[in-house]
């Protein structure tokens, strides 16, 4: 299946939903709106070449199916969860009480107050129940952050994740190379 959505910017993004047997990372999002930017994580997962689910997830219109997600992701064998929500950003908190798998939120821009809201919703969690949560909108290091955990226990893993540090170095040394020039 394709999942299809527009953002409240108007910005739309499509993505096939994959058929992988064994997900290590469920990726999932309070609304099919914040898919062009829940995307990205996706697309760093593939290119890392790691299998991942995506759903649609809401902490407030589906409050049974997060429970019953995040309570079976370990048993199905998720290793990590990407939660990302926008406005009163409940989703990463309340799936991090209710798994014991490392969470990774992200904020979601908002129309009403630029994704501030988002982010001060998933990062202000109490003690004991973390959510590892990165900038606005930048779902892409949540796929990263997310292949650095998994390669804390895989050495093939940690391996393409220096290669993609070198690529990087190499892309910012070639521009501060041309500027010099
Ligand atoms: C949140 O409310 C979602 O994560 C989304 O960012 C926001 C708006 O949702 P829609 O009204 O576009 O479905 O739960």
């Amino acid at each position: 299946p394709v999942l299809k959505a527009v953002d409240g910017e108007g910005n739309s993004s499509s993505i096939e939903v994959p058929h992988k047997s064994s997900p290590s990372v469920g990726i999932i999002m309070g609304s099919d709106s914040d898919l062009p930017t829940m995307k990205d994580a996706a697309v760093v997962l593939d290119d890392f070449g790691i299998p991942y689910e995506i759903s649609i997830v809401s902490a407030h219109r589906t409050p049974e199916y997060m429970y019953e997600y995040a309570t079976t992701a370990a048993d199905r064998g998720i290793n990590v969860i990407i939660a990302g929500a926008g406005g009163a950003a409940h989703l990463p908190g309340m799936v991090a009480a209710l798994t014991p798998l490392p969470v990774i939120g992200v904020p979601v821009k908002s129309s009403a107050l630029s994704g501030n809201d988002s982010l001060l919703s998933i990062v202000q969690m109490p003690k004991g129940i973390p959510v590892a949560t990165v900038a606005i909108g930048n779902a892409a290091n949540a796929g990263l952050l997310a292949v650095r955990i998994l390669g804390a226990a895989n050495p093939g893993m940690r391996q393409k994740m220096a290669q993609f540090m070198a690529n990087e170095a190499t892309t910012v040394e070639k521009k501060r190379r041309k500027l010099e020039q």
